[in-house]
């Protein structure tokens, strides 16, 4: 009776999982342990790797995968933008505007995870790319929710004008305003509404 109950469900899921059009974005957004994932675009407009989003009781946890050497080795800020729009790579990616958080939920709107007035929701901590071989890493976000709205104080990533991870050029100093000297959006994945 189990696996004849539970046939449905998966099945459903690896239809939405096969996604549309010639880039995944986050979509998919529910209770605790729901995932999303969307796929990470360089500043040509291509698919260097996937960032997946999955909800904690508490804030969201995301896992950054990249193929090798597709970004340069060194340290890197992360954040999560205000507007789920990488279409405009040729740009730099503007279109995804400024640090996720801000309104409605009170959070602080001074950057930096060691900034005594910060953190944004969407601050997070660097990541390592080495030369060569696999880029990996994980985030924990705890000021922002996978929902359409706001759960407490946490910021919904999956709001009117969805989100976006973006990666930076540079390393985030974690206090300096307004990036914490991150330098230019090399990479991004959007989180649609
Ligand atoms: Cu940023």
């Amino acid at each position: 009776m189990r696996a004849l109950i539970l046939a449905p469900v998966l099945l459903l899921s690896a239809c939405a999982a096969a996604g549309h059009g010639a880039h995944r974005t986050a979509q998919a957004a529910g209770p605790v342990g729901a995932t999303a994932t969307a796929d990470v675009l360089n500043g040509a407009g291509a698919a260097i790797g996937t960032a997946r989003f999955t909800e904690g009781p508490r804030g969201v946890v995301i896992r950054l995968e990249l193929a090798p050497g597709s970004i340069a080795a060194g340290w890197h800020g992360a954040h999560l933008h205000e507007s789920g729009d990488c279409a405009d790579f040729a740009a730099g990616f503007k279109a995804a505007g400024a640090h996720a958080g801000h309104a409605p939920t009170g959070q602080p709107t001074t950057h930096g995870l060691l900034n005594p007035a910060g953190p944004e929701a969407g601050d997070l901590a660097n990541f390592y790319a080495p030369a060569a071989g696999p880029i990996g890493a994980e985030f924990y976000a705890p000021g922002v929710t996978l929902a359409a709205a706001a759960i407490g104080a946490r910021a919904p990533l999956r709001g009117p004008q969805g989100s976006a991870l973006i990666l930076h050029a540079n390393a985030d100093d974690h206090a300096s305003q307004p990036i914490g000297g991150a330098g230019g959006r090399v990479a991004c994945a959007a989180v649609k509404p």
